[in-house]
């Protein structure tokens, strides 16, 4: 039996094949070898496997994403249909994605950026932000990384509300669900917060409407996925102050490109998408205790739907 590990990134294969040979002391690790040797290959992990490349492996019993999303699985027009897929789960993912989360909230709900524009000015002045608790934070998607943002922000007393697809309750705050609970839950938003996957359902929602949607002078947090962004939307709104400022980890198309827009916007914040790294050592150990699951016939951990595609 072999592990497959697919990916367009030369760099880091070698830094994967590494983590996976720790975990995997007695198996065949592969990097993006070709068809001839893969008759064998019963596990693939992948980072935006090529299109058709997974379809060619007739033995193959799951796949694992070394990401959270899946959205670059599901990317593949030939993927196949009958072979669990699961995204990644771990702690050291979920703890960066809560640092940046919180990071960012509290940089904004603190008014540094216009702290920045006194600095410049070499202007002493004191702002006045709302307490915590009249600050409305929203974060779309209370799944792993939302719900663990949320918990580390309710610590700052801060007043939450979730946005999910199906209702549930949750202690922090009020959830709103559905496209119907979309605009009331915006409405109610003074930072918000994306953390959904990137599915069809979901792809250009941070669009002038949703935008229209929040309070006068809200800011947008954006750590899921560039396609969730209708970018000349938001570039819009901020032309005309609805939304005060911006934070995108995440772009349409990444690297971004020299001279986009973003980078010279004073009210957009742009990280190279690191809200949280995948560290390939935690990530294989991750993946080497699932494939154990796999083996002694017990559930996968983040075993994705297929049909919801997240
Ligand atoms: P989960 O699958 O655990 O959670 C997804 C959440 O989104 C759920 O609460 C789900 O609702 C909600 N959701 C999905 N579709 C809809 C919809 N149509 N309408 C309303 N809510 C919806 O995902 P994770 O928390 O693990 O990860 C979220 C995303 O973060 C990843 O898919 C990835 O794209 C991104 N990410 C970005 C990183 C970065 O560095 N920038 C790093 C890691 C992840 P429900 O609860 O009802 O199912
Ligand atoms: C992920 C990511 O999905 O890094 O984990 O974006």
């Amino acid at each position: 039996m072999a592990i497959l590990f697919l990916t367009p990134s030369v760099n880091s294969a070698a830094r994967w094949a590494d983590g996976l040979r720790k975990e995997f002391e007695d198996e065949d690790i592969r990097i993006n070898s070709g068809p001839e040797g893969d008759a064998d290959v019963e596990f693939a992990v992948v980072w935006k496997p090529p299109p058709g490349r997974l379809a060619a492996l007739p033995n193959l019993k799951v796949i694992f994403s070394i990401g959270a999303g899946v959205d670059h699985v599901f990317a593949d027009p030939d993927l196949p249909k009958d072979v669990p897929i699961v995204r990644l789960i771990n702690e050291t993912l979920t703890t960066q994605m809560t640092e940046y989360v919180v990071m960012n909230v509290l940089w904004h709900h603190r008014e540094m950026d216009d702290y920045a524009i006194l600095a410049a000015a070499e202007t002493w002045r004191h702002l006045h932000p709302p307490r915590t608790p009249d600050r409305r934070v929203g974060i779309m998607g209370l799944g792993v990384l939302g719900s663990a943002a949320g918990d580390a922000l309710a610590r700052f007393g801060f007043s939450l509300a979730a946005w999910t697809r199906e209702p549930r309750d949750w202690p922090l705050g009020e959830v709103f669900s559905g496209p119907e609970g979309l605009a009331p839950f915006l409405g109610r938003t003074d930072i918000l917060v994306c953390q959904l996957p990137l599915t069809p359902e979901t792809t250009g929602i941070l669009n002038a409407r949703s935008f229209a949607a929040l309070p006068q002078g809200a800011v947008l947090i954006n750590a899921a996925r560039g396609g969730h962004l209708v970018e000349s939307d938001l570039l819009e709104a901020l032309k005309t102050g609805r939304l005060k400022g911006a934070t995108l980890d995440v772009f349409a198309d990444e690297p971004l490109a020299p001279g986009h827009p973003f980078w010279s916007c004073p009210k957009v914040r742009v990280t190279p998408h690191i809200a949280s790294l995948t560290y390939p050592d935690a990530a294989a150990r991750t993946i080497a205790r699932n494939i154990a699951r796999f083996r002694a016939g017990e559930p996968l951990i983040g075993l994705v739907d297929s049909a919801r595609e997240y």
